[in-house]
């Protein structure tokens, strides 16, 4: 079995009424994902095609989860809000190659999401 890593999940729960886990693989196979990071999302161009989280638009129903995985070789994250104008609901730190987070959504509307590292990296949750 996969052994989830609470990542303050506890502090994010209380604020946002969210759960986040970041999950660290212990081996060198990609775990399954919603959504992934594709290979070269690090380079800009991925956005052109809405490719750098893939798919760009996901829809989850209220209390969902959406798991991403990291599927490329370069750090990323998935943070909340859009580049420059962050927002506090949920940021899984630096992920590694192969790393997984899950955030579940509790509340409808629709949450824009980025990384980082790579402004161009963009994607949204739309809970229902
Ligand atoms: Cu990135």
């Amino acid at each position: 079995m996969y052994l989830w890593i609470v990542v303050v999940a506890v502090a994010v729960a209380a604020v946002a009424g969210i759960g986040a886990y970041l999950y660290v693989p212990t081996d060198n196979t990609i775990p399954d994902g919603d959504v992934v990071v594709p290979v070269k999302a690090s380079r800009p161009g991925c956005e052109e095609a809405d490719r750098c989280y893939v798919p760009y638009s996901i829809a989850v129903s209220r209390g969902g989860q959406v798991t991403w995985v990291n599927g490329d070789s370069a750090f990323h994250s998935v943070t909340s809000g859009t580049y420059g104008n962050q927002t506090d609901m949920f940021d899984s730190g630096y992920m590694d190659p192969y790393e997984s987070y899950m955030v579940s959504f509790d509340d409808a509307g629709t949450f824009e999401y980025f990384c980082t590292l790579h402004p161009w990296m963009a994607g949204q949750v739309v809970v229902e």
